[in-house]
């Protein structure tokens, strides 16, 4: 058998495509156009162990790289980035290499994964960034089927019934996360007119989709952009500065502002801190919330008109920003990734990614509070087991 190539992950789409070198001599063939960004070559490093550099022409991509041994013969796979021009210089320098390219099977899944795995594979290839990737390759490898196993028990449960169950919660807890990783959250800009809330929208964007104007009222419609905050894919929503008012235009837009405003996960209530808190800005603050809020305190490159003591959240914190200069933007996407994913997954620990995952946790902890150990094992069987859906 020859050495054969084969982008796993479809190219072109997600933010990381997953190349695959399989057959007698994969290792040297990947080694061979792998560039390691420091120490020895890919060849010299353990099976399992990640490694960084480069590969394909000139400068080439980077690349992470790391060999596999599934049982069946030496297996290497470099991930790069998901652009079409980036996995078609790893997959040519392969093939110059030596590997034969075939086409993305499916048969191509991890070692012994099946479902979950294929299912992580699936999700990978639409992941919006690098963050939402980098935990869907987890559990592509393995990550949520090795803690579902060892929830699931042959044996009788015994003591440890109580042990599982928090295993169970802490999978569920991070599944609000893992069933976030394609869709994102939706963070809402609001505050009254002119108090820089497009200009703040830009520069979190990084670059100018909203209109910025000093004539207040600017922005009527909800403008929408999907980006990544911290890593995590979030759509940013720029609303109309909320104010009472006889245009019918902009009372439309401060409608669907304040509609965005109730079905995000996050809003950024923007101040204009050079300008004295007007009655609009504490008819917001005093608003009843139903989502979590940032207080921004925006323009900060200008005299200051109001001490942050003035407003009761100063305690809890008040991000003090200047979107004119782009200061303190960077505590403020730290503050909105800690608000919207307050406890990531550590590296390696199992996500559940899809609602069909939560439900069945959720089947397997009942089963295991009646103390019901063989409800417990189908349940988990459901995810666990070897019948491949696809
Ligand atoms: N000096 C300074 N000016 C700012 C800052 N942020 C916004 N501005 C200015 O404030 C004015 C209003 O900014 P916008 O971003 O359009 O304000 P907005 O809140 O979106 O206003 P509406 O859409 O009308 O509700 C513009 O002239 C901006 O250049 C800042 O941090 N510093
Ligand atoms: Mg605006």
């Amino acid at each position: 058998m020859d050495v054969q190539v084969a982008v796993v992950t479809g190219s072109g789409r997600g933010a990381v495509a997953v190349v695959r070198v399989w057959g007698p001599g994969a290792g040297a063939v990947a080694d061979a156009v792998f560039r390691p960004v420091r120490g020895g070559s890919l060849l010299e490093t353990p099976v399992g162990r990640l490694r960084l550099g480069r590969a394909g022409a000139g400068l080439g991509d980077e690349v992470v790289a790391v060999r596999l041994d599934d049982g069946g013969g030496p297996v290497a796979e470099l991930q790069c980035h998901g652009g079409v021009a980036a996995v078609e210089s790893v997959v040519e320098a392969l093939v110059q290499a030596g590997a034969r390219r075939v086409d993305q099977t499916v048969d191509l899944l991890p070692p012994g994964g099946d479902r979950i795995e294929a299912d992580a594979m699936a999700d990978l290839a639409r992941a919006p960034t690098l963050r939402s990737a980098e935990i869907l390759l987890e559990q592509a490898r393995g990550a949520l089927r090795r803690e579902l196993g060892g929830i699931s028990c042959r044996e009788s449960a015994g003591s440890d019934i109580s042990a599982r169950l928090a295993a169970i919660a802490a999978l569920a807890a991070r599944g609000a996360i893992g069933t976030r990783l394609l869709s994102g959250w939706k963070v809402v800009i609001a505050g009254r007119p002119n108090v820089g809330k497009s200009r703040l929208f830009n520069g979190l964007a990084g670059f100018d989709r909203s209109i910025v104007h000093p004539m207040p009222g600017v922005t009527r419609d909800v403008v929408t952009f999907r980006t990544a905050v911290a890593g995590w894919p979030v759509e940013l929503c720029d609303t109309a500065g909320q104010c009472e008012t006889d245009d019918p235009i902009e009372a439309l837009g401060i409608d669907r502002a304040r509609r965005e405003s109730g079905i995000a996960d996050l809003m950024v209530l923007v101040l204009d801190r050079s300008r004295p808190l007007a009655p609009a800005d504490r008819r917001l603050l005093a608003a009843p919330t139903t989502i979590p809020r940032l207080i921004v305190a925006n323009k900060s490159d200008l005299a200051v008109a109001w001490p942050l003591g003035e407003i009761d959240e100063a305690s809890a914190g008040v991000l003090t920003v200047s979107a004119e200069t782009g200061e303190g933007l960077d505590p403020l996407i730290a503050a909105i990734g800690d608000r919207l994913v307050p406890d990531p997954p550590a590296t390696g620990a199992g996500v559940p990614f899809r609602h069909e995952h939560l439900e069945i946790l959720a089947r397997a902890g009942k089963r295991l509070e009646a103390g019901d150990v063989a409800g417990l094992n189908r349940a988990l069987e459901d995810l666990l087991g070897k019948a491949r859906s696809r």
